[in-house]
């Protein structure tokens, strides 16, 4: 914890890191944008998994603050990339239950696309259903507000949590993230079904976008642009990058 705080402390957070993991167009592979994911090693050297840092920074306090570094540094790369040459893309930020919960949530979001001259369309932030689930009126009321600065809102890991159907239907809501341990199985042998396909016709059916995560291989990745998933993420394109090789990649892909 003291280690976080002093991750965090640094003028220059050579400790914490951003990694941005390429989000596709099924089934061919061409980048839209990307996912931003936080990485950190220790002073000691220690690789700390993501799920970790979040719940150690939760229960500090020190969420909020982390949260709002993460979306500004992120912010600011995709301003970059958009103005670089590649006008359309969008840059997704996973934001943490206590981050969307604090009051000044929007409003940081507004200051985030001012300070860093991101259209607020090329931003799409992750929401998982542990947030959209507790006091679903005020995230709704949230949600609408981010909506009307512009921003995309996409409900992260859908189908491990315990959101209902009933209130997926009314969250304002752009795109649906189907979770990589749905691709398990899939695809799955004729005839059966599987929770992947399951959960594109629902997204369908709502008229959501679909990114699939976790996709690995290339008989995967056709099956879901085939039921009609158009976005992806996964090793088969690329694992999340540094931002530099990141860079280089989207530049090579032009
Ligand atoms: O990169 P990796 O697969 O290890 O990330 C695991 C999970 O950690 C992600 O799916 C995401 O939910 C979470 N995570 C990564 N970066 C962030 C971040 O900046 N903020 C929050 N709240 N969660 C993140
Ligand atoms: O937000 P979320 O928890 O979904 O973050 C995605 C995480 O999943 C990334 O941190 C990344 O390390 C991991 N990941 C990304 N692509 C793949 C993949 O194709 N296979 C597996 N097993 N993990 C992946
Ligand atoms: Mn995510
Ligand atoms: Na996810």
């Amino acid at each position: 914890l003291n280690d976080l705080q002093a991750a965090l402390d640094q003028a220059a957070p050579v400790q914490l890191q951003l990694h941005y993991q390429p989000k596709v167009a099924l089934p061919h592979g061409r980048i839209v944008g990307a996912e931003a994911l936080l990485r950190w090693r220790t002073a000691a050297g220690d690789e700390v998994p993501p799920e970790q840092i979040v719940s150690l920074a939760e229960s500090a306090g020190l969420m909020v603050a982390l949260g709002e570094r993460v979306m500004h540094a992120a912010c600011r790369a995709a301003a970059a990339w958009r103005a670089g040459g590649h006008p359309d893309f969008g840059i997704a930020v996973n934001v943490s239950p206590s981050q969307f919960r604090s009051p000044g949530f929007v409003e940081s979001v507004q200051r985030c696309l001012a300070a860093t001259g991101l259209a607020a369309a090329g931003l799409e932030l992750e929401i998982t259903e542990t947030i959209a689930m507790q006091d679903i009126d005020a995230v709704i009321g949230v949600l609408h507000a981010l909506r009307r600065l512009g921003v995309r809102i996409a409900l992260d890991d859908f189908g491990t949590g315990f959101s209902s159907l009933a209130y997926l239907h009314q969250l304002p809501i752009h795109t649906l993230k189907i979770d990589r341990s749905f691709l398990r199985d899939f695809p799955a042998p004729r005839g059966r079904t599987t929770m992947a396909e399951l959960v594109v016709r629902l997204g369908r059916r709502l008229k959501l976008d679909l990114v699939a995560e976790g996709i690995e291989t290339a008989a995967q990745a056709q099956a879901l642009e085939r039921m009609g998933c158009r976005g992806g993420q996964g090793y088969l394109f690329s694992p999340p990058l540094a931002e530099g090789a990141f860079a280089a990649l989207l530049a090579a892909r032009r």
